[in-house]
């Protein structure tokens, strides 16, 4: 079958998952036929600008026109427009794919994963970072027992955009809009790779900051061009951090920050166990870091074997990948298992009983990150530790 993907969504992670799309039939001739259908955005001629360049053979300005006819529906836009178009779009048998976090608050995840099961179909969060070839294979360690028993997960993700006080406004810094800040932007990958290579997240500890609490509008925002308004304020944490404690026992502490001077998109995590340990940074995600029983040090495993995860697609041995591929490895198993479902009888039919075939991370595991961020959040207001509901 072709599946054929309407997008909502055109700018960074639109380009993000149309250039996967169109790198899947070269590297993994084995996925489905993948029609870029239809783009969908407010703006008609940077829509139509838009989808000449990510190669989408139709445009449309109104969602409602689309999540029925397509076979996948990805919803790329801003955290406020995740709830009710994905929702509209599982009620209508269609599969969806949603940007991270998966809603501005504890409701909406609720709405969108309660849809997902009724509908029964594929559904995925997108936290492309369980794709990163090293992050699997630290998983493998993991399940292998490589490091035992796993006492310390540690991960933080620090970006620098918003020190400058000047920088501008934009809809990642309205809690109306986004939610959360720093939390839900950058935490939720955190807490999603906690999640899956260590285990699920029990109570926290959290704290949250905003550093500067008004920024300036640039000119395409409302207002501004008539030279009404000149800033807006920041409703959204710049910054958090959190302690936690994981199920079996494991501590843990996350952190990020868009005020990390010099850090422009540093992800790193650290995870120690009883028989070894491992690092990984995103800033060389070629490589893991591993320190094994009886070794005095950490070696530095360049994870570009033929035979390490998703690998053999591209290059020989130390040609590396870079961020890009991670959407690439995330579009093939999500479209592998929209097409997968469909198959066996007919759309929304599939692999298992209720047809939502086996994809994670689904809107069910976007849902138990988004428990963890409304308890950091809580934690934060009441001053003590959350049990994560
Ligand atoms: O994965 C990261 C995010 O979640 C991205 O690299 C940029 O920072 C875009 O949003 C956040």
């Amino acid at each position: 079958m072709t599946v054929r993907v309407g997008v909502l969504g055109y700018r960074f992670m639109g380009k993000a998952h149309a250039n996967a799309m169109a790198r899947l039939p070269m590297f993994f001739p084995d996925a489905p036929d993948v029609e870029r259908h239809v783009l969908v955005g407010r703006d008609e001629d940077a829509l139509a600008d838009a989808a000449d360049r990510l190669g989408f053979e139709n445009t449309a300005t109104d969602w409602r026109d689309v999540v029925e006819e397509v076979d996948a529906f990805y919803n790329l836009g801003p955290n406020h427009v995740h709830v009710e178009p994905s929702v509209a779009a599982l009620k209508a048998g269609t599969p969806v794919l949603c940007e991270k976090p998966l809603a501005n608050d504890l409701d909406g995840a609720e709405r969108m994963a309660d849809a997902a099961e009724d509908a029964g179909v594929p559904t995925a969060t997108a936290f492309n970072y369980r794709f990163v070839p090293a992050i699997r294979y630290a998983k493998n360690l993991i399940e292998d027992g490589a490091l035992g028993e796993i006492r310390h997960f540690r991960g933080r993700y620090l970006q620098d955009w918003l020190a400058d006080p000047e920088a501008p406004w934009s809809w990642r810094n309205s809690a109306e809009m986004a939610g959360s800040g720093a939390l839900g932007d950058l935490g939720a990958h955190t807490i999603d790779l906690a999640r899956f290579l260590v285990g699920d997240v029990e109570r926290v500890s959290g704290h949250l900051r905003t550093f500067v609490d008004e920024r300036p509008v640039e000119g395409d925002e409302d207002g501004a061009e008539r030279g009404e308004i000149e800033t807006r304020p920041v409703t959204v944490d710049d910054a958090y951090s959190a302690q936690a404690e994981l199920e079996g026992g494991t501590m843990a502490t996350f952190e990020a920050s868009r005020f990390s001077t010099g850090h422009k998109n540093d992800h790193t995590i650290e995870i120690q166990g009883s028989e070894g340990s491992l690092k990984f940074s995103l800033e060389r995600l070629n490589e893991l870091e591993v320190l094994r029983k009886g070794n005095r040090g950490y070696e530095t495993i360049l994870v570009t074997e033929a035979d390490d995860p998703y690998v053999e697609h591209w290059w020989p041995p130390g040609h590396v990948l870079g961020w890009e591929h991670t959407f690439v490895h995330e579009n093939y198993e999500f479209l592998s298992a929209v097409d997968g479902a469909a198959s066996e009888t007919g759309r929304g039919g599939g692999e298992t009983a209720d047809g939502s075939g086996d994809y994670h991370p689904n809107f069910e595991d976007g849902l138990a990150v988004q428990r963890v961020l409304s308890a950091i959040q809580e934690s934060d207001e009441r001053g003590e530790w959350v049990e994560v509901a």
